[in-house]
């Protein structure tokens, strides 16, 4: 192998992982790799963010969309910093990222030297729930082995994010270090012991009910988990904004477990006698706030499959514990031959109706979110990735859209877990950038889009085309304010907005916009924004009291008032 700077040697190791797109915002410290990315210009882009949470936010749609790590690199202290909350989001949502971030020099170390930041001490794996794995590379000979262990980490068990630091002075010292091959991970399968058990407890149940969601799937294995369920006649839910994994037009499809559950189904996961959780972790948003299940031991049997044994066992004690690779987990699922009848026959239909029922909804005016949400769905292609960050708006996303199931198009959600504002955009804009022949919709709201609102800039940058933002404009953190009408009726603190003319500062970063006030507004203006071939930013005005698909702010406020009238009452 020729000799060339550790920051070329870097570029080409991306390159045989496969790597053609990194996100970043450039930095001094990383000078030698800027260098080495421009000297193979011609097999690998650079998209240049205009923050870093906007470029790890990217990587990390990367990594969902294409599950293999998404690549970011940013410059010590303030650009990690503002990084760090793309790490959260893959932790959460265990999606396979690599952060590399450009480091004070080794002679510098620890002298809080400018922007220095020990990141093994900031990201973990001891700081629960950032990174999985925090390297930093001192010996540019070795880059070869880190580069491969931080793809391995990232991929393997419970994928997530990992961290390699990159000291300045290794980045330009010369290496003739090889570059190492393309890695796969490698995937655990359930043991068979333990797959006669599932059989032996599903055999034994009377309410069965699949939840399926987390990362590592294959369309493969969701489709043999689909197979399973139609063997076992099981019906099936997904998880907290994990609801493209199993496809929502399948008649076995019982809806999603996360927040505004339909409460039909949130009574059925309370009756289930056994919950099959494949792929999901039990946290806050799948078991509502911990109540469906009781912490750490469920009234239902639960069978728990993941692919982290940590995962396993950490809230809940499940009956049984499989560690699995979701890639293996819906194949073994198959294997376990049916009996002729089963005694929860019906179930899975009357799941499905309650489903159906409730994607029927009232009427809303001026702007009927149901009616913009079915709208989108019924114009934009199947293929269609959407995205979104935190608010309430989300609330109309999560209940109306219906999903295709992975086997179909890949992931069609880039939705986080962590309920991270800001989320929606960047990963847009990287789903248009990388799928240029797919269309990606982000719905967000007026808190959420001005977190990361200048990667519209981005987008016109690298030429994005079929990308449409929808704003909905409520003027308030919505979701807030109706915690505090909840808590603290009439009480509004920090939760209004002031907000810009949403569609003339998009025109400014070079995108098509409009505005619409009234729901006969919304299907020429998205008509116009899918023939484009421009990105299009859709300002959308709501009434900040239509807050959720289910109720008001005026009716939480006054149920929350009587509730506090009853209760000064009873005081003595
Ligand atoms: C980065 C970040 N900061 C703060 C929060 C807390 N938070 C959750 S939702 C929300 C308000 C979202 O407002 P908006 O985007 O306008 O949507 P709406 O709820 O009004 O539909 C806030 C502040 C968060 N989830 N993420």
């Amino acid at each position: 192998m020729s000799s060339r700077p550790a920051g070329h040697a870097l570029v080409e190791a991306l390159l045989a992982q496969g790597v053609d797109t990194c996100f970043g915002v450039p930095g001094e410290s990383y000078l030698a790799v800027l260098d080495g990315l421009y000297e193979h210009r011609d097999r690998i882009r650079f998209i240049a963010c205009r923050q870093e949470g906007g470029a790890a936010f990217m990587a990390e749609a990367q990594g969902k969309l294409s599950g293999r790590p998404g690549i970011c690199f940013v410059t010590r202290g303030p650009g990690a910093t503002n990084a760090s909350i793309g790490l959260h989001t893959a932790f959460q949502d265990s999606t396979p990222m690599i952060l590399f971030i450009g480091q004070v020099a080794g002679d510098q170390r620890d002298r809080e030297a400018f922007q220095e930041v020990d990141y093994r001490q900031m990201l973990g794996p001891g700081t629960l729930g950032m990174a999985k794995w925090v390297g930093e590379v001192h010996d540019a000979d070795r880059l070869p082995e880190y580069v491969a262990r931080a793809f391995h980490i990232a991929m393997q068990g419970r994928p997530g994010p990992v961290v390699l630091v990159l000291p300045e002075d290794m980045l330009t010292e010369v290496t003739a270090a090889p570059v190492l091959p393309r890695i796969e991970p490698a995937l655990a399968w359930p043991a068979p012991g333990a797959l006669r058990d599932v059989r032996r407890m599903l055999m034994e149940a009377q309410r069965p009910l699949v939840i399926a969601g987390g990362s590592g799937w294959t369309p493969e294995s969701v489709e043999a988990l689909q197979r399973f369920a139609e063997n076992w006649s099981l019906p099936v839910g997904c998880g907290f904004r994990f609801q493209d994994t199993f496809d929502n037009r399948h008649p076995l499809y019982a809806g999603d477990v996360g927040i505004g559950i339909n409460p039909a189904l949130a009574q059925r996961v309370r009756e289930a006698d056994l919950i099959l959780a494949v792929g999901v972790r039990l946290g806050e948003m799948t078991t509502g706030g911990y109540t469906l299940r009781q912490v750490p031991r469920p009234a239902q049997k639960l069978i728990h499959i993941h692919s982290g044994p940590e995962e396993l066992g950490r809230v809940y004690a499940a009956d049984l514990m499989l560690q699995s690779a979701m890639a293996c987990a819906g194949k073994a699922l198959e294997t376990l031959a049916a009996p002729s009848s089963v005694p929860w026959a019906g179930a899975a239909e009357a799941a499905q109706a309650a489903y159906r029922s409730n994607l029927v909804a009232p009427a809303v005016e001026p702007m009927d979110m149901a009616v913009v949400i079915k709208t989108i769905q019924r114009l934009a292609p199947a293929d269609t990735v959407y995205t979104n960050g935190a608010g309430n708006y989300s609330g109309w996303l999560h209940r109306y859209t219906q999903y295709f199931g992975l086997q179909h198009h890949g992931r069609t959600q880039l939705a986080c877990t962590s309920g991270a504002m800001g989320y929606g955009l960047p990963a847009a804009v990287a789903a248009a950038l990388l799928y240029p022949e797919r269309t990606a919709i982000n719905i967000t709201g007026d808190g959420d889009f001005l977190m990361t609102g200048q990667e519209l800039a981005t987008a016109t940058a690298y030429g994005a085309r079929r990308l449409v933002s929808v704003v909905v404009d409520n003027g308030t953190y919505g979701t807030i304010r109706m915690h505090q009408e909840r808590e603290y009726p009439g009480r509004v603190s920090g939760s209004d907005l002031f907000n810009p003319d949403f569609a003339a500062l998009a025109r400014a970063y070079g995108w098509e916009a409009a505005r619409v006030d009234r729901t006969a507004e919304f299907e020429p203006a998205f008509v116009q924004a899918l023939a484009s071939g421009r990105p299009t930013l859709i300002h959308l005005k709501l009434d900040a009291d239509v807050i959720t698909s289910r109720t008001t702010l005026s009716a939480i406020r006054s149920s929350a008032l009587q509730r506090h009238a009853q209760a000064s009452k009873g005081q003595p």
